[in-house]
């Protein structure tokens, strides 16, 4: 899909003042545009764009807000540069607006279950990134309960992709993602990552997000901005179980790391 090989790296390019990563450090679109060409010439495959903070306990951000963000920056990297470039929001107005304005893909952390969304990516026939999350941003680290992670958001993911087919998207414009820290206690994102080829049988290609998060903080006892060689290895780990895009602030390193796993184990992929 999009003309991608697997496994990649999609850079994260967060316009929003309240990311923990950035520290409001991308605001402006000359920033935002400085921080993609880096990430492009360390060998990011997709730039994915967010300017609504989907961080635990995060405030909904207002639609005109998320247009504000994203819009120029999109506009400006897609002017500069062929990459594909993805949108991370749940919001209908803003798919359409980013798409427009260059999007090729619908990021969506929210799998397309808000009000209009689905219709609008029908309408729209943009591919979409379909991801797992047990309750909303605001509440979702409470009281994460599954019975089996694994086998629930594969169910819940399976589910999402037949009723995007049955309502006029091809499965080849899918993507599955477990949603990486969305409505998990460490020990259910560890099954997860640990079981990520599961994921594979749904027959859509495989993104996950683990860069700098906070499992991985509580695993090695690490700090937010101290977590780059978790996330390396974390990835690779991903890669070995199957993963095809890794969602990624530290494109140099991870691009590198997963082209060595890639290499030296042909990444554990099935033929
Ligand atoms: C604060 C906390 C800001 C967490 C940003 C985040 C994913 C995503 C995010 C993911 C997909 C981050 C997250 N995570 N989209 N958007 N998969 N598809 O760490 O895991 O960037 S936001």
């Amino acid at each position: 899909m999009l003309g991608l090989n697997y496994p990649c790296v999609m850079g994260v390019l967060n316009v929003t003042p309240d990311s923990f990563s950035d520290g409001g450090r991308f605001l402006s679109t000359e920033q935002a545009l400085q921080q993609a060409r880096k990430m492009i010439a360390y060998g990011a495959a997709i730039i994915d764009i967010g300017g609504e903070s989907t961080r635990p306990g995060a405030a909904v951000v207002d639609e005109q807000l998320e247009l504000d963000r994203v819009v120029p920056v999109i506009e400006a990297i897609s002017a500069e540069f062929e990459i594909p470039i993805s949108i991370d929001s749940s919001k209908p107005g803003v798919m359409r607006a980013a798409v427009a304005a260059g999007a090729v893909l619908i990021n969506d952390v929210r799998a397309l279950q808000a009000e209009g969304a689905l219709a609008t990516a029908v309408e729209l026939q943009t591919p979409v990134c379909l991801m797992h999350m047990q309750g909303d941003p605001r509440s979702m680290q409470l009281e994460p309960h599954y019975v089996d992670v694994v086998v629930e958001v594969t169910q819940f993911l399976a589910a999402r992709v037949a009723e995007c087919v049955a309502a006029g998207l091809k499965q080849e414009m899918l993507l599955v993602d477990p949603g990486f820290g969305f409505g998990k206690t460490t020990a259910q994102n560890v099954e997860l990552l640990a079981n990520l080829r599961q994921l594979r049988r749904i027959g859509c290609p495989v993104l996950i997000g683990i860069s700098r998060k906070s499992t991985l903080g509580a695993i090695a006892g690490r700090d937010v901005d101290d977590r780059l060689a978790a996330s390396i290895a974390a990835a690779v780990v991903a890669v070995l179980q199957g993963a095809d895009i890794i969602r990624a602030h530290d494109v140099k390193e991870t691009v590198d790391a997963i082209r060595v796993a890639r290499s030296l184990g042909e990444a554990g992929r099935e033929k």
